[in-house]
């Protein structure tokens, strides 16, 4: 039995404590797909159930602890380090599905499924996980859209992002710019020198302002879903304590190729380059005959705490140590 989490308690950006219109639903109904297409995002709310919410956060721990498997990067602890500090050392591992079997065994998790089959089609693959951490006080991530990281060959990449803890707009939840993905443009990327970011470029040069973003404030068990064009970004973790964990997984039509490599490591023309490190989740694989890579490797991504490559922070850091 999923035990439920309700939506009773309004979150600041709420107006008159109600939710936002069309944005929270209950199930995979028809309704949605249209408001996906529009918006570029929706909400799943009480998707995961709080006992899976709790599952998801110990693996965190495990993957953070190194206890799941190699993750490259990670920061050694010992047992006797508190399970604080091992979480506060680690702002997001990515891929974590290619070591722990449980988070591996949420990417095709059944609610999941049910709205990616609609927004996508009925044939979806999995190319990558994402753990967020965000403890208190650790940087967001500034503007940007995923598919400019994951090039799809039919714009299908959609983003499932599962919240472990309430998100909130203290604690960092993400923000969006609804109905930017449907101008179909790829921003472009700059570094930045700002700390309230991670060391991921940001977008720029968009026609959107502050003024038309909204905050996706979501319930612990709740599932954003967006669409791999839309602008977005999430900000610094402002609490004064404990966590905005995610786990937040990438999808794409099985019928995409997925060029994603840079030029060097593609062992054939942009055209026909196809990454293979994939997991089905529904219906068929039409490149099945190709087998699929199974040599990932989890890692680490930065915090920029120490700044950032190239930056005038990180130039600072170097002349100091
Ligand atoms: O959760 C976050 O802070 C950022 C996540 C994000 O931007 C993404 O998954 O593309």
């Amino acid at each position: 039995m999923k035990e439920k989490t309700l939506y009773n308690a309004p979150f600041t950006s709420w107006k008159n404590n109600n939710s936002p219109d069309g944005w929270f639903s209950d199930s995979a109904d028809a309704d949605i797909r249209d408001f996906y297409h529009e918006n570029g995002f929706l909400v799943l709310k009480d998707a995961v159930s709080m006992e899976s919410v709790e599952k998801i956060r110990q693996e965190a721990l495990r993957v953070c602890r190194g206890e799941a498997g190699e993750v490259s990067g990670i920061v050694p602890s010992t047992p006797e380090d508190s399970d604080e500090d091992v979480l506060r050392n680690h702002l997001c591992i990515h891929n974590p599905h290619y070591i722990s079997e449980a988070i591996k065994g949420y990417l095709g998790a059944a609610p999941v499924v049910d709205i990616l089959t609609r927004v996508i089609g009925p044939n979806v693959k999995c190319c990558q996980s994402m753990l967020f951490i965000k403890a208190a006080g650790k940087p967001g991530q500034a503007w940007h859209q995923d598919e400019f990281f994951i090039p799809t060959r039919d714009r299908s990449l959609t983003g499932a992002w599962i919240a472990l803890d309430d998100a909130t707009v203290e604690n960092g939840c993400l923000w969006v710019i609804p109905g930017s993905h449907k101008r179909g443009i790829l921003w472009p990327q700059e570094k930045h020198d700002d700390p309230e970011f991670d060391c991921t470029g940001e977008a720029v040069g968009f026609p959107y302002s502050e003024a038309d973003e909204v905050p996706v404030e979501v319930k612990a068990g709740s599932i954003v879903f967006f669409n791999g064009y839309l602008l977005h970004r999430s900000r610094r973790n402002r609490a004064k304590s404990g966590y905005r964990r995610v786990l937040v997984n990438h999808y794409l039509s099985a019928e995409s190729l997925l060029p994603w490599f840079g030029p060097d490591s593609l062992p054939q023309a942009v055209g026909s380059a196809d990454a293979r490190r994939i997991v089905m989740v529904a219906g068929e694989d039409p490149y099945a005959w190709k087998g699929t890579d199974s040599n990932g490797n989890a890692h680490v991504r930065p915090s920029g705490e120490g700044g950032c490559p190239g930056s005038a922070k990180e130039d600072k850091t170097a002349a100091m140590s």
